[in-house]
């Protein structure tokens, strides 16, 4: 039987098509990606990792054994015109062989997995314990009042954590379900509306550890990230005691220590404040000055900015608050340079005004959102501000250290 050329052509082009193809993919499997399970920063992450690489290699075993024999037999098989061979009904050693085999591998492996799953759902040995809420499209980090934090923090984007020790999140959703993964620092676990959620986390040193949503949660799922932020013990220590301080100024009438701009800011960010709280800030008569829930979005929540300049990034971990050098100097500190220059915060030739100023002019156009005008509020609504309104905007958030 002849074949048309055409698909002797096809024939050739196959290797190489494969070796590209494979190639491409393998390109997401770099060693020191920030976000691989293969290079654990923590004991949680270390015990998946020391878990898989088994069974893994076995899977790999079997899988090329299998490719092999069907190669094999494709080959020595073909179509050469010759008869039908007879066909047989099933060989019981063959079949109970494999049988066998594959009882005593998953036998072997149930062990050793069991074991870590009970390991990794401990949650009595953690000594620092953080809520965690997730909603379109951003990560509410909120710390309650326990040993060595005196009065509740609330921030958002950048998880703070202290180095060498169990930290207990209890992962939650305001709206729909987001999976929270930093795969440095352990495995997955979903955050179901109405559910609390245990995951333990532990970070060797200190650093960033990135992550992002992993369960699509809408338009803007993919502009979802979060970040592990590991301090020392004593620059969590100096972390905790910034966050619990309410940033100054609270009140722009009687605080002279800010500029004008800032203080113009300070009145024009009072629309701001029905979505976003900045803690200590009173109005007129001296009332707290909080969020409302009845002129607020869907879900009910901004993310609180009373220290936003205390954060390298900005909506959900998606932009960064400082510039690009400033942020790479932060990305590659050493573990012990990092805690003093993350608490640095943004310091005025770090701050990336280019990209905030971006955001206060239409949010919209930077991170795909659902505001409010379209019916189902979800996300920051472009407010279309004046430049001038930008600029004070920017001089009152840089106050927020
Ligand atoms: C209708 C509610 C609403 C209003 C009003 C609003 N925002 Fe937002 N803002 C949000 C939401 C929601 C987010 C989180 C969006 C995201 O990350 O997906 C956000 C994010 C931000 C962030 C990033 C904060 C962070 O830590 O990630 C800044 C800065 C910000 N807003 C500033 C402002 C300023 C300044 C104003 C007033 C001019 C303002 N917002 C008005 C809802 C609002
Ligand atoms: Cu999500």
């Amino acid at each position: 039987m002849t074949r048309p050329a055409s698909a002797h052509r096809l024939r050739r082009l196959g290797t190489p098509l494969a070796i590209v193809a494979g190639t491409v993919l393998m390109a997401g499997c770099a060693k020191n990606e920030t976000q691989s399970i293969f290079t654990p920063k923590g004991d949680n992450a270390r015990k998946i990792n020391d878990l898989q690489r088994f069974p893994m290699v076995a899977a790999c075993v079997v899988g090329v054994v299998v490719f092999a024999l069907l190669g094999f037999a494709v080959y020595k098989f073909k179509d050469r015109g010759q008869p039908i061979p007879g066909q047989g009904h099933g060989n019981s050693m063959i079949e109970i062989g494999t049988v066998v085999v594959s009882a005593v591998l998953l036998g072997v492996i149930a062990v050793p997995t069991t074991q870590t799953i009970f390991k990794l759902a401990k949650t009595n040995d953690c000594k620092t314990v953080v809520n965690v809420t997730g909603q379109r499209w951003w990560w509410e980090y909120s710390y309650p009042v326990q040993a060595g934090i005196p009065k509740p923090i609330v921030t958002s984007g950048e998880l703070v954590i202290p180095t060498g020790q169990c930290v207990l999140l209890r992962v939650m959703s305001r709206d729909v379900i987001h999976s929270y993964w930093i795969p440095a620092l352990n495995g997955k676990k979903d955050a179901v509306p109405g559910r609390v959620q245990p995951l333990r986390l532990e970070a060797d040193h200190p650093g960033i550890y990135d992550g992002q949503c992993t369960e699509f949660c809408g338009l803007s799922h993919a502009n979802m990230k979060m970040e592990a932020v590991a301090l020392d013990a004593a620059d969590f220590a100096t972390w905790v005691t910034k966050q619990t301080t309410d940033a100054a100024p609270t009140a722009a009438k009687v605080d002279t220590s800010m500029d004008k701009a800032a203080a113009d800011g300070f009145t024009t960010f009072s629309q701001c404040s029905r979505c976003h709280q900045v803690s200590g800030r009173v109005d007129a008569d001296g009332n707290p000055v909080i969020a409302r829930a009845d002129q607020n979005l869907v879900p009910g929540a901004a993310p609180n900015l009373t220290h936003l300049m205390s954060r390298s990034t900005f909506a959900g971990a998606t932009f960064d608050l400082l510039t690009p050098d400033c942020r790479a100097n932060l990305r590659t500190a050493s573990p012990e340079a990092f805690g003093a220059l993350y608490l640095k915060g943004v310091t005025p030739e770090c701050l990336n005004r280019d990209t905030l100023e971006a955001w206060l002019r239409d949010p919209v156009a930077l991170k795909p959102m659902m505001p409010a005008a379209t019916g189902l509020g979800q996300g920051m609504p472009n407010l279309k501000l004046s430049e001038n309104a930008i600029d004070q905007l920017i001089a009152y958030l840089e106050t927020l250290k």
